[in-house]
């Protein structure tokens, strides 16, 4: 073996696969490699010839690692591209979540109302008496009062509950901020009650409120006639049949026609043609002057609705406890837009 034909053969090899690498290993660089040979023979070199013959076995040494080095890292790589994701293939189908049917109403009524001036105002969750029922005339025995039906946090001198309304947020606003008000308030409510299908301990509502000078009976009737048409399309029709709140007077409650049966009934309606959706009434002068709006110069009209209620009947959600149980299987089938 000599340092020609040894060049010579490093010049023409190729390691296409595992075995030529192993095999070149072994042969240029094992622990009986060719090149021992070499350096074995310069004992033999003269003395004067010996720097360069040694320094010709170190070059073709640093060329075969050189060569197997690359040659493996070349390998490594064709066959990590193999069995790895081609990346210049178009990403495949990503799945994404749905929006909860409660989100889609909400924001469906927040951007009715916002085209026609209202803002939406939100507040704690967790309220003190005077927001949650005094400043909205609720009598000291009034039942809502009661154990029975709010969820206390304390009772006494600092009574705090869990609130019952969203009312007592624009009661908030009102303290704050000099009409005219236009706001509405989303938000989560509860209520003391055993959960069925029908009930819930907590709910969603949006409540609305419009205080200025000259506000009427009028005005509240063609603002819910524009959202109920917004909501459920233009043929819809409201009617209000009287009520009674302790916040406003008169008070009413507002259905809407059937959208299902062109109003000529059918289950849904339980026959009548109409669907309750919410209830509304003028501002009573009582809550205005807890709030030190003077009701001589100052009206309002206020409503109220359900958003599961909503949701139920755009959706035909029955169970209401489907709202809050987190079943994809329920969930997925709400799109936006789709309401
Ligand atoms: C202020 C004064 C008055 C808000 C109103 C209703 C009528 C109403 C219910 C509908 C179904 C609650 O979710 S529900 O159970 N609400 O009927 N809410 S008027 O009146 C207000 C609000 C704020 C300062």
């Amino acid at each position: 073996m000599n340092i020609e034909v040894l060049s010579l053969e490093l010049n023409q090899v190729q390691l296409q696969d595992e075995q030529a690498l192993e095999q070149f290993r072994i042969r240029f660089l094992g622990s009986k490699n060719v090149l021992k040979e070499l350096y074995a023979a310069i004992k033999d070199i003269p003395n004067d010839q010996k720097r360069a013959y040694g320094q010709q076995v170190n070059a073709l040494k640093e060329r075969a690692e050189q060569i197997y080095h690359e040659a493996k890292a070349a390998l490594t790589q064709t066959q990590a591209m193999g069995t790895a994701e081609d990346l210049s293939r178009p990403a495949g189908a990503v799945k994404v979540g749905a929006h909860h049917p409660l989100s889609l109403i909400r924001r469906e009524i927040i951007e009715i109302f916002n085209r026609v001036g209202f803002v939406v105002s939100e507040g704690p969750e967790i309220e003190d008496d005077w927001h949650n029922f005094s400043a909205l005339n609720f009598p000291p025995e009034h039942p809502a009062r009661d154990m029975q039906d709010t969820f206390f946090i304390s009772k006494g001198a600092n009574e705090l509950a869990l609130r019952t309304h969203t009312s007592s947020v624009q009661v908030r606003v009102m303290e704050d901020q000099a009409p005219p008000i236009r706001t509405i308030s989303p938000g989560r409510v509860y209520r003391n009650e055993a959960i069925s299908a029908r009930a819930h301990c907590f709910f969603h509502q949006v409540e609305g409120l419009y205080i200025d000078k000259g506000v009427s009976f009028a005005d509240l009737k063609q603002t819910l006639l524009y959202f109920a048409q917004a909501l459920f399309g233009p043929q819809t029709q409201i009617r209000m049949r009287p009520s009674y709140f302790p916040f406003t007077e008169p008070s009413a409650e507002v259905d809407v026609s059937c959208s299902l049966c062109n109003a000529k009934g059918c289950n849904v309606c339980k026959h009548t043609g109409w669907l309750e959706i919410m209830g509304c009434g003028m501002v009573d002068p009582n809550v205005l002057e807890a709030c030190d709006i003077d009701p001589s110069v100052y009206s309002g009209f206020a409503f109220g609705m359900g958003v599961e209620r909503i949701a139920q009947l755009k959706y035909r959600v029955t169970d209401l406890r489907l709202y809050s149980e987190n079943d994809v299987r329920f969930l997925r089938q709400f799109k936006p837009g789709m309401s």
